[in-house]
C-alpha cells in the first residue's frame, strides 16, 4: 500500500489526494473521506468570514461568556454553527463534542464517527488580525451504528483517533491533517475555491531553538518548567509566543520548537482541552515525528473522564519535549 510519503505531487487538489489514499484502504467505504471534505468545506466558509470580519461587523464579542467562561466572540459562534451544519448535512458523524457546547451534540443518525472540535481557537486575536485556527479530532464510534451514542463512544483516548488536524487562518489558510499515515498540508486558493497540496509528508525537526510559553505566568509555573526555561535561555533559544495555539504549533512544526502550557494555580490541570486541542495536535505531531506529553505522560494515552477536561501540554520537537520532561524527573 502506497503511503502518503510518496506518490502525489505538490499542487495536487485536496479532493484528489483524499480519493487517492482512500483507494488504498480496501475496507474504506468513503465516510471518512467525506468527513474530511465536510471539514474542508466548512473551513472555506469560516475562512471567508474570518477574512472580512471587520467589514461585516463580525469582530468582537457577543457580550456573553461561552461554557468555558470565556468572552464569546461572534466568530466563535458562527464557526461553531458552520461546522455543526457541515457535519449534520454530511451524515458521517453521529455525535459532536464542541468547545462551544456544554453538552455532546447527538445527531441521532447512522453516522460512524465522533468529532471533537474547537471551531475557532485563539478567537481573542480576531480583532487584532492575528492568525486563528480550527482544531479537529475524529474517532470511530465503538457502539453499533444506529444505536444511541454512549459515553464510551465519546470518552476515547487519543490513541483511538482515526484522523486529526487543524485549519490555520493566517497569511494564507492551510489545512493540515493526518489519518495515521503521515501529515500533509493543503493551502487554500480562494480564487479557485480549492485546497492544494503545499506541504507533503510534513516532519518536525527533532531539535529546534524556539520555545513558546506565556512567561508572564512564570511566578506560578511548577519549578521544573522554570528550570527548563532557564536552560533554554542559557542555550541560545528564542521565545516566540503568538497567543494562538494553532499558529504557534504550526510554526514549530515547520521550524522545530516546543509549545508549553503548564499547570498553574489558575489552571491546575492546564488551560488547554484534551479532547479537541491536545489530542488532535498530539496525533499530528507524533505522525510528524515529534512528541506530546503532560510533562510526565503521553497525551494520547489519557483516558478522558469528561469531554471538556483540561491537561498540561508540552508539544513539539521530540528532543525538546524530552529535555523539558527530564526536568520533571
Ligand atoms: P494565555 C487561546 O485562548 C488559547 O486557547 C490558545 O490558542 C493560546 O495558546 C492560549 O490559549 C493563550 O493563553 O493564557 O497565554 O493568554
Amino acid at each position: 500500500m502506497e503511503d502518503s510519503r510518496i506518490g502525489l505531487p505538490i499542487g495536487t487538489a485536496l479532493d484528489r489526494f483524499i480519493k487517492r489514499f482512500q483507494d488504498d484502504f480496501p475496507y474504506a467505504t468513503g465516510e471518512l473521506s467525506q468527513l474530511l471534505r465536510d471539514i474542508a468545506l466548512a473551513g472555506k466558509v469560516v475562512n471567508r468570514e474570518v477574512n472580512k470580519a471587520g467589514l461585516i461587523n463580525l469582530s468582537g464579542s457577543i457580550g456573553a461568556d461561552n461554557i468555558q467562561g470565556e468572552d464569546q466572540q461572534k466568530l466563535d459562534v458562527l464557526a461553531n454553527i458552520r461546522f455543526i451544519r457541515a457535519f449534520t448535512k454530511g451524515g458521517e458523524a453521529c455525535a459532536i463534542i464542541s468547545e462551544e457546547d456544554e453538552n455532546i451534540i447527538d445527531l441521532h443518525n447512522n453516522g460512524k464517527y465522533i468529532i471533537a472540535i474547537d471551531p475557532l481557537d485563539g478567537s481573542s486575536n480576531i480583532d487584532v488580525n492575528v492568525s486563528i485556527g480550527t482544531i479537529f479530532s475524529i474517532y470511530r464510534r465503538l457502539s453499533p451504528v444506529g444505536s444511541p451514542v454512549t459515553s464510551e463512544d465519546v470518552l476515547q483516548p487519543g490513541i483511538n483517533q482515526v484522523a486529526a488536524g487543524y485549519l490555520l487562518y493566517g497569511s494564507s489558510t492551510i489545512l493540515v491533517y493526518t489519518t495515521g499515515n503521515g501529515v500533509n498540508g493543503f493551502t487554500y486558493d480562494p480564487t479557485l475555491g480549492e485546497y492544494f497540496l503545499s506541504h507533503q509528508d510534513m516532519t518536525i525537526p527533532d531539535l529546534g531553538k524556539i520555545y513558546s510559553i506565556n512567561e508572564a505566568g512564570s511566578l506560578d509555573f511548577p519549578d521544573p518548567v522554570n528550570r527548563y526555561l532557564q536552560y533554554c535561555r542559557e542555550n541560545e533559544h528564542t521565545a516566540r509566543y503568538i497567543g494562538s495555539l494553532v499558529a504557534d504549533f504550526h510554526r514549530n512544526l515547520l521550524k522545530g520548537g516546543i509549545y508549553i502550557y503548564p499547570s498553574s494555580p489558575k489552571y491546575p490541570q492546564g488551560k488547554l482541552r484534551l479532547m479537541y486541542e491536545c489530542n488532535a495536535l498530539s496525533f499530528v505531531v507524533e505522525q510528524a515525528g515529534g512528541k506530546a506529553s503532560t510533562g510526565n505522560a503521553r497525551i494520547m494515552e489519557i483516558v478522558p473522564a469528561d469531554v471538556h477536561q483540561r491537561c498540561p501540554l508540552y508539544i513539539g520537537s521530540r528532543s525538546m519535549v524530552e529535555k523539558a520532561e527530564s526536568f520533571h524527573q
